[in-house]
This record gives C-alpha cells, sequence and structure tokens, in this order.
C-alpha cells in the first residue's frame, strides 16, 4: 500500500510538471490578480503556470481587513465574482462585502478548474531575459530558499511573464535590477507604492495594470509599485480588474 501511494504521486505530479515546463503565461503570485488573470486565459485555451511562495495560494484576500474575514467590491467589478461563483452582500452607496474565505478559495478553485497548474510553495528569484524579451521564469522550492540552501533552480520557459507579487514588485524590480532593462512607466524605473487613498488607488491599479517591458506584465499591487499608485487597503475590485485587463492585453501579444 504505502509503495502504491507514494508511486501515484510520484508518477502524477511528473506528468502535470513535465507538460508545463514551456507555457504561454507564468504568473508570479498566486493573489487576486493573479489568480483573475490565470482563469482567463486558461479559459481560452492557453497553457497557464502559477508560481506561489506559500503553501496556501491567495495572497492578502484570506485575512479580509485587519483579519476581519470580509472582503470590500465595488459594483463594477460585482461580474467578476460571478464568473467564479462567489456570492457578495450589498453593503449600500454602490460597495458589497464578500467572505474573504469564500473569495480565496472560489478563486484557487475557478482557476485550477480552468486548466491553470498551480505551482504552491515554489519561488521565482530570477527571470530569463534573451533578445530583448522577459521569456521564463527562474524557481526553486520556497524551503530552499529561506534555508539558504545552496542548490541550484530550475527554468520554465515562457512567451510572457505576469508580475503579480503584489506589495514588493519583486518580479520587475529582480528584472530591473538582473537583467538591466528600462521599463515603461514616467522615469524608466520603478517609482514606489504610494501612501493609502483607496478611491485613487483602486482606479489607478487598474491604470498602472501594463506591459512594462517585451514579455514582462504587471498587474495587481506589484502594477501600483512599479508605476506609482497609491495602496488602498481591503477593497479589492481594482485587484479582479486588472487581472482581467491584463490577461486581455497577453492574450493579444501572443496570439498576435
Ligand atoms: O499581494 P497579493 O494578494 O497580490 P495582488 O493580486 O493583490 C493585492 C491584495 O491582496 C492586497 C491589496 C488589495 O487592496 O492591496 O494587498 O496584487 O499576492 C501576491 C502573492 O505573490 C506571492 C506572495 O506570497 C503572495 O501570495 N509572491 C511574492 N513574491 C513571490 C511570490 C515570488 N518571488 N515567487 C513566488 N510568489
Amino acid at each position: 500500500m504505502e509503495e502504491r501511494i507514494t508511486s501515484a504521486i510520484v508518477r502524477t505530479y511528473f506528468e502535470k510538471l513535465q507538460n508545463f515546463l514551456e507555457v504561454d503565461l507564468a504568473i508570479v503570485g498566486a493573489g487576486p490578480s493573479g489568480l483573475v488573470a490565470a482563469a482567463a486565459l486558461a479559459k481560452e485555451g492557453k497553457k497557464v503556470a502559477i508560481f506561489e511562495r506559500l503553501l496556501a495560494p491567495g495572497g492578502g484576500v484570506w485575512g479580509g481587513g485587519m483579519l476581519f474575514n470580509e472582503i470590500v467590491i465595488q459594483e463594477e467589478a460585482l461580474h467578476i465574482l460571478d464568473d467564479f461563483n462567489i456570492s457578495y452582500k450589498s453593503a449600500g452607496d454602490g460597495l458589497y462585502t464578500a467572505d474573504s474565505v469564500e473569495v480565496a478559495s472560489g478563486l484557487i478553485f475557478g482557476a485550477k478548474k480552468a486548466g491553470v497548474m498551480i505551482n504552491n510553495a515554489v519561488s521565482v528569484e530570477d527571470v530569463v531575459c534573451r533578445e530583448g524579451r522577459i521569456c521564463g521564469v527562474v524557481v526553486n522550492w520556497t524551503p530552499v530558499e529561506r534555508l539558504g540552501m545552496h542548490v541550484d533552480p530550475l527554468v520554465v520557459m515562457s512567451k510572457a511573464v505576469l508580475d503579480g507579487t503584489g506589495h514588493p514588485g519583486e518580479i520587475t524590480d529582480l528584472a530591473t535590477r538582473k537583467a538591466g532593462i528600462k521599463i515603461d512607466t514616467p522615469t524608466g524605473k520603478i517609482m514606489g507604492e504610494k501612501p493609502m487613498w483607496m478611491e485613487l488607488g483602486e482606479a489607478s491599479t487598474v491604470e498602472n495594470t501594463k506591459c512594462l517591458y517585451p514579455g514582462l506584465y504587471v498587474s495587481g499591487m506589484a502594477a501600483n509599485n512599479a508605476s506609482g499608485g497609491f495602496r488602498m487597503g481591503p477593497i479589492f475590485g481594482g485587484m479582479f480588474m486588472s487581472g482581467r485587463k491584463v490577461a486581455k492585453m497577453i492574450l493579444e501579444d501572443i496570439d498576435g
């Protein structure tokens, strides 16, 4: 019995991995913007892999506002929750609330069912940049990263890479530092996130969602970090809309 259980896991895991070594889109970070983007592209038949540093995908959704496990969504983004079959309630004035555990698990389940490969406990530590295009991610197990073990990483090649790493914008930071690229922001560099301003932050998240460099896209808070947008706390419509926007842009890019 023991041997059969181990064999079943090893066989199916490596079959899955083998199929996702070269993908259409590699997404770094399984937060709300990354998960929404992943599901949208997978539904279009694209091969999408997400790499999430933590054991549990879902990013900043789980904790709601200050661990009160509810989040707020504005009316214009509700259609995205509908697509994931996630429920919500009116809170008046065009705002709605949803249970953060249902939102996080619903987005993960939706992305998975759409065909996305979600690699949890895997960190992206570098990008591949060739002939003026970002075209892959360098990955290693998070425990290896955390313990500082001297273990070489592996690489997943992709037509595009999405930085969905949230506030730190890690992939844009890596790409600008290590590949030395100039990105599409007013300064050509990372401008850094601005302080809390919910209304402007929501709008700027979507506005700042873009292609920063051939093959390198940015969504969610990483987009605000790159272009100097405001933070906004536990309102999430902008994150969902950012995921949808970036998926459309990437689809046009890789199909065109
Ligand atoms: O931060 P996060 O939820 O990304 P997001 O889609 O959403 C932001 C909101 O949650 C919230 C907010 C809403 O108002 O402001 O902050 O922009 O999820 C980012 C995920 O990326 C993972 C990290 O663990 C988190 O789950 N991550 C970050 N760096 C790496 C990474 C990395 N180098 N490799 C793999 N995963």
